[in-house]
């Protein structure tokens, strides 16, 4: 096939809908759920704010704009290498340094809703990744794992979404030999629906932000607070995730996107 037919089926078949076009990203705004890390430890990602510079006014006839302040872990967004310290030393772990080939990629996601939604501190083991493989397939090299918590369906409100409590934040994510066992098969990286990759728990774990640590330690990536995961299929779809080219940046709210094939 001549390399510029490669694609043509791909583009018809958007044009078509037979391969349709699925939104993984919430809204970004000032009612955007954001982490809360207990406040002895550490300092929180503010507030989103959207300043209007201009709209259709004295300030601008004939335009609108706006200027933002947005943390680059804020909503549904890549955490890159550099955002733990155990991937500090990559050069290529920078969002403006990942190679953009990393930013799509095959997505296999897990469905634990059900589980999820009995038990908030859910955790995805190993042992429930292979059990997943024999019934759908193998997990590949370069591919996106994703687990469907459907915590989406809580992100209208920062308490839901949270779910903190006295004991703090409950909400599913993945266990450390989970993460490794992902890891062994050189996946691309690991999404979460929750306010970050890891589980709300995590922070107990050893070592402690399993998915963080592991992940970025292997110049690996992260994605959180990822929507519509039930519009996917267990397998079968692409996953385009593309963080702002921010300089150094650690991380970067994206549009995320999956093709995915109908009928
Ligand atoms: C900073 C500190 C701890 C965590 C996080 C950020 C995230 O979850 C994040 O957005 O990457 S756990
Ligand atoms: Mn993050």
């Amino acid at each position: 096939m001549a390399a510029r037919d490669v694609l043509a089926d791909l583009a018809a078949k958007l044009i078509t809908g037979e391969v349709e076009v699925v939104d993984l990203s919430g809204t970004l705004g000032p009612d955007t759920p954001l982490l809360k890390l207990p406040p002895d430890l550490a300092k929180d990602t503010p507030k989103i704010e959207i300043h209007k510079i201009s709209e259709y006014d004295k300030d601008g006839p004939f335009w609108a704009w706006n200027w933002l302040k947005l943390g680059e872990h804020s909503g549904t967004h890549f955490d890159a290498p550099h955002h733990w310290i155990t991937g500090k030393d990559y050069p290529d772990g920078y969002t403006d340094t990942i190679p953009v080939r990393n930013f799509i990629g095959p997505v296999n996601v897990i469905d634990k809703s059900a589980e999820c939604a009995a038990d908030p501190d859910f955790l995805l083991t190993a042992g429930m990744v292979r059990e997943w493989e024999a019934e759908h397939g193998e997990i590949g090299a370069n591919e996106w794992v994703v687990l469907r918590s459907d915590w989406d369906r809580r992100a209208h409100s920062e308490a839901e979404f949270l779910n903190m409590d006295d004991k703090g934040p409950h909400s599913p994510g993945p266990t450390a030999d989970c993460i490794e066992y992902l890891l062994s098969k050189n996946i691309l990286g690991w999404g979460s629906q929750c306010i970050g990759t890891d589980a709300g728990c995590a922070g107990g774990m050893e070592p402690p932000f399993p998915a963080h640590n592991l992940l970025h330690k292997a110049n690996r990536y992260g994605l959180a607070s990822l929507a519509n995961l039930d519009r996917l299929p267990p397998k079968g779809a692409i996953l385009i995730a593309a963080p702002l080219k921010i300089q150094r940046g650690t991380g970067s709210p994206v549009r995320a996107l999956a093709l995915v094939p109908r009928g």
